[in-house]
């Protein structure tokens, strides 16, 4: 934990609304199941169990516990908007002079654990909140660093499992549950490398919630995959892999993005992406984290039949070595002609279509044609998307990326925010 916990007096009243007022430690999406599981080293472990005295002071030979408070308070965040709920329920752990650990109160019931598994089914968000006094510093530390390594231990995609499209169209896990991909994309990982590491990704996820990193590998812009010498490009690998490696640490998925852009059509460089594509999956076919999206956006006067007939080839190919993973296909017009995609679509399972939007830039026109794609039945997915205007820069407009924002949400439509880094452009993270 490095920032800073929150502290506010013990006696507060623990209402949702007094928690909103305070920055909540955020861990991460986090399934009943593993709450129980931390609770249960509570109550398994000899010295600390939930409602009996126990001593935190033997168990872990620190002196000073005056105080401590851990409340949990759950987030219900259903996959579709009808599911959604909120609820904050808390368990407090006091402890007396002598430095006792106890339950002072929940709003559980006294067997509270097992009210929650009502909710078995869906997905909790979970804050952890320290109350009491300064000197409590060191206990609230130990309580947060046992649910940070139960997190760390089953996290998103130890939960989740290997992905897939459903006949419906919704992105479902392993349980056959919508799950909504939510996440991050890089910039060019030849420009902004730096960003590109565990603690990075670790924070994204913990404080912004987000279950995916996209790896966005240009191929032909100046520095890009397809157009630099071979050192730059095993430089390119390299960042790309520790990416990968990153978020598999993490229990993150991760979508390797073959981003093209300024060589417009996907088949210009088609060989070197039928090696890349290879490469990733020959080495990570086996691994529910990954998926792969090959062509960022297609766009000048490429066909959508040319798209097409890339991407059978290139969804063979990563299928030979990973036959269960998703593919992400681009659209004609810079991703944003799933309309005309949706009245044609790829003969192969396991595929999402990429609408592209920048809020201040598309507005119903895009948006009438992803009902369009939506009626049609085709999976739609925002691989990429900006609150700004479509050049990455100009102004920001909110109400148009609120307007955007509730359709995907009202749909289970997954989405990427673009872009994580500190470049001097309106869409850039930091
Ligand atoms: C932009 C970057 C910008 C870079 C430019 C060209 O934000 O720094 O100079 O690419 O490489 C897209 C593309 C995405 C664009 C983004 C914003 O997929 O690469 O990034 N955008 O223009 N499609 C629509 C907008």
């Amino acid at each position: 934990y490095q920032q800073p916990l929150i502290w506010f007096p013990a006696e507060s009243c623990l209402t949702p609304s007094v928690l909103k007022r305070f920055r909540i430690y955020s861990l991460t999406h986090l399934k009943i199941e593993k709450l129980l599981r931390t609770l249960d080293y509570f109550n398994q472990s000899p010295s600390l169990v939930l409602r009996q005295r126990s001593s935190l002071h033997n168990l872990y030979g620190v002196t000073d516990v005056a105080g401590v408070v851990l409340v949990v308070s759950l987030q219900l965040v259903g996959s579709l908007n009808d599911l959604t709920d909120n609820r904050v329920l808390y368990i407090i752990l006091n402890s007396n002079d002598n430095g006792l650990v106890h339950l002072v109160a929940d709003n559980l019931t006294c067997t509270g654990l097992s009210q929650i598994s009502l909710f078995h089914n869906h997905s909790f968000r979970c804050h952890l909140v320290c109350l009491g006094s300064q000197n409590s510093l060191n206990s609230c530390n130990i309580l947060a660093n046992l649910f940070d390594s139960a997190i760390e231990a089953a996290g998103i995609v130890s939960e989740h499992g290997q992905l897939s499209v459903s006949s419906s169209g919704f992105v479902v896990d392993k349980n056959q549950s919508v799950f909504q991909i939510q996440g991050i994309s890089t910039h060019n990982l030849a420009w902004y490398p730096e960003y590109v590491n565990v603690d990075t990704f670790r924070k994204l996820r913990d404080e912004f919630n987000i279950n995916t990193i996209r790896l966005a590998m240009y191929t032909a812009e100046d520095g890009g995959y397809c157009v630099s010498d071979d050192t730059a490009r095993q430089q390119m690998l390299a960042c790309l892999t520790s990416g990968i490696e990153a978020a598999i640490q993490l229990d993150m998925y991760v979508i390797v993005d073959w981003h093209i852009l300024s060589d417009s059509n996907p088949n210009l460089y088609k060989e070197t992406a039928l090696s890349f594509f290879e490469r990733i999956a020959s080495t990570y076919g086996d691994k529910p984290n990954i998926l792969y999206e090959i062509c960022n956006e297609p766009n000048g006067d490429t066909s959508w039949d040319e798209i097409k007939s890339y991407s059978v080839d290139v969804i063979d190919r990563i299928r030979m070595y990973a036959p269960q993973s998703i593919v992400i296909v681009g659209t004609p017009t810079w991703s944003q002609d799933v309309d005309i995609a949706s009245s044609s679509p790829i003969e192969r399972t396991n595929l999402l279509y990429s609408l592209h939007f920048y809020a201040a830039t598309h507005k119903e026109d895009l948006q009438s044609k992803m009902q369009t794609a939506l009626t049609n039945g085709l999976p739609v997915f925002v691989s990429e998307f900006g609150i700004t205007e479509a050049s990455g820069n100009g102004i920001v407009d909110t109400t148009s990326a609120d307007t955007w924002m509730k359709l995907l949400n009202e749909n289970g439509i997954g989405y990427i925010y673009w872009n994580l880094s500190n470049k001097d452009e309106a869409c850039a993270l930091l």
